[in-house]
């Protein structure tokens, strides 16, 4: 959607929105027309209630204060206070991608805003929908350079699904339904409104019967898919010999519907299937067709079955390039199918030989509507030695390692936390590194919206607060952020936050004591010049969670393990587990950049005999 960063929305039906008669200011209530006259920091509120908002994520500054003063006043939505900006949308973030709710943040003007631009780049590379209020200074002050002032819009236009300056308080209203409306449907994102002081505090109307349809017609996206596309790719489908389905987060993102769906299909068809980092729990990892993860890190079957397959069928994914790897070399001999909701992802990184636009939901359930009609049956010989291709690589088993002696492998600690977690509802979130990536490949998810990690843009920092975010979502549950010592650093302010509202968030540091993804490639590609990678001085972790009053627990060596997890998920509040593990693993299987999927790494042998190209290098 274009953003103009002057939106005043006057959508289409505008004038018809309008109240028919304004009520005079200070008069709180006229019956006749359904209106009721408050400031515009109360209209917010009203209205973020009637779009069943029930928590914000936020931290106050002078701008919003009048939004400060009328939540005091609100009994209906919860405020979290957190410590940093940056945790409040990564926060909204883990509230919205393990509920299917939109998550909403508040932040003041200036360096509040500034502070929010991380985190709505990681919602707007993950496709998490978010709704981001900013204050801003008066509206006769803007372009002024006054105090706290910043381009909030200009900054977020290229970092926010769509942005908005609200610079008449008679627009707030039907702005703050059309935001949720962008933010939510077609391909999910954050909205940010921009809310000048003025229009905060200036008295308008709130009208209680107001067209909320007519306020969200400007946007929409198509969710049905052509049934001419839906005929074509079972067209495709039914030529199949070595197919592939290819699911990535749209099938997340369209609801907890398209996992079983996906089930359906994949059993339908007897595909294999392999999944993204963002579409992980849409079919469930104990599934016997399903490949693991595919991409940078993922499977040696998954790649080659990628690489080899003569249709891929790819549902929600977007050709990212930790997935193609070299594109030139990727799949090269299959009839590709995209299906997408949102246009302008299809073409972009690779051709496809057919684009069906839409909703995945919709999508599978049309596709098997469809094959059912045409009587679908797998061509069974073809099939059957396929996966008998797949079964030998399958056979390579290229997760394997040795947890042999004391120290912990950090793939051990991992597969142990999955394990001692088993049959229970656990949401996992991550930060970035080489743990991000041994928590993908070694925790089993068996359904969609239990597993937040910062995909697209990798986000140090994201795990904690997105785990805050989910747990204030399920207050019940297990949630427990795999984190690495060196990102856990980037946002553990949110200690803090945690111990204020007793979220139980179980924090699983893999301490390897560097920033071992770096070191990784600075070994791999840098000739070992480890530089400036070395996590040094590190807090005692233990001593940390006691200075917030929660449990440290420390594991440093492999017989430690089961009694430190444990002990960490038996303990009510919040726990900080130091798990001290190997310090120089490196996480295989690997594609380096710039090869292609038939080219993978599968362990340090590998490693010295392939040395990463030059154009891998660059794509790093
Ligand atoms: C905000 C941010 N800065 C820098 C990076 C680059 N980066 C990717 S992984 C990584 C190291 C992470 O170290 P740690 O959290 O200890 O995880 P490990 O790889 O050791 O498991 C760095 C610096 C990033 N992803 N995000
Ligand atoms: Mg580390």
């Amino acid at each position: 959607m274009a953003t103009d960063g002057q939106a005043e929305f006057l959508g289409p039906a505008g004038d018809m929105m309008m109240p028919k008669s304004a009520p005079a200011a200070g008069e709180t209530r006229d019956d006749s027309d359904k209106t009721a006259m408050m400031p515009g920091a109360e209209l917010l509120l009203k209205t973020l209630e009637d779009e069943g908002v029930e928590v914000v994520f936020g931290y106050p500054g002078g701008a919003v204060l009048p939004i400060y003063d009328a939540l005091f006043k609100n009994n209906k939505i919860k405020h979290i206070l957190v410590r940093h900006e940056q945790a409040a949308v990564h926060a909204a973030e883990g509230y919205a991608r393990s509920t299917g709710k939109t998550g909403v943040v508040l932040v003041t003007s200036g360096p509040g805003a500034t502070n929010a631009v991380t985190g709505l780049t990681d919602a707007l590379m993950d496709s998490v929908p978010v709704v981001c209020l900013t204050g801003q200074v008066p509206t006769h002050l803007i372009g002024n350079d006054a105090f706290q002032e910043a381009d909030t819009t200009g900054i977020t236009r290229a970092c926010t699904k769509h942005n908005y300056l609200v610079k008449d308080v008679e627009t707030l209203q039907t702005t703050v339904i059309e935001a949720f409306h962008v933010a939510a449907s077609g391909r999910p994102g954050p909205v940010l409104i921009d809310l000048p002081k003025d229009v905060l505090m200036a008295n308008v109307a709130y009208r209680m019967e107001l067209d909320k349809a007519a306020a969200q017609a400007r946007y929409m996206p198509q969710t049905d898919p052509d049934p001419a596309a839906i005929s074509a790719a079972v067209d495709i489908m039914m030529r199949a010999e070595r197919p592939v389905i290819y699911g990535g987060g749209g099938l997340i993102n369209s609801g907890p519907r398209a996992s079983e769906l996906l089930t359906e299909l994949v059993h339908m068809t007897g595909w294999p299937t392999t999944l993204t980092l963002m579409g992980l729990g849409a079919l469930s990892a104990d599934d016997s067709h399903f490949l693991g993860m595919l991409g940078m890190h993922g499977t040696y079957e998954a790649n080659l079955a990628m690489h080899g397959c003569d249709t891929m069928l790819n549902l929600g994914a977007r050709f990212d390039d930790r997935v193609t790897g070299l594109l030139t070399g990727f799949s090269p001999n299959s009839t590709k199918i995209h299906c997408d909701i949102d246009p302008s992802s299809v073409n972009k990184n690779v051709q496809v030989d057919l684009a069906v636009i839409g909703d995945a939901t919709r999508i599978i359930e049309a596709l098997l509507a469809e094959l059912k009609t045409r009587k679908f049956k797998p061509h069974k010989p073809s099939l059957d030695k396929w996966w008998g291709q797949i079964e030998g690589w399958r056979k390579r088993d290229c997760l394997k390692f040795n947890q042999t002696g004391k120290i912990i492998k950090p793939q051990y600690a991992i597969k142990r936390l999955c394990e001692m977690t088993a049959g229970q509802d656990v949401y996992i979130t991550t930060e970035v590194g080489q743990h991000q990536m041994w928590a993908a490949q070694y925790f089993d998810f068996h359904l969609p919206n239990r597993w937040m990690t910062s995909g697209g843009l990798g986000t140090m920092g994201y795990g904690l607060p997105a785990a805050l975010g989910v747990q204030v979502a399920h207050a019940g549950a297990t949630v427990i952020d795999i984190a690495g010592e060196a990102s856990f650093m980037m946002n553990m302010q949110e200690l803090s936050t945690l111990a204020q509202y007793n979220l139980p968030v179980k924090m699983f540091i893999i301490n390897n004591e560097w920033m071992g993804m770096v070191r990784q490639w600075q070994e791999l590609i840098h000739g070992g010049r480890y530089s400036e990678s070395y996590s040094a001085s590190l807090p005692d972790f233990v001593k940390l969670a006691d200075t917030f009053n929660m449990k440290g627990l420390v594991a440093r060596q492999a017989d430690d393990l089961d009694q430190v997890i444990t002990e960490m998920l038996e303990t009510p509040g919040p726990v900080i587990a130091d798990i001290r593990v190997a310090k120089e693993e490196n996480c295989f299987p690997m594609i380096p950049s710039g090869a292609a999927h038939n080219d993978m790494l599968l362990g340090p042998d590998d490693q010295a005999q392939k040395p990463v190209s030059e154009e891998g290098m660059v794509l790093v």
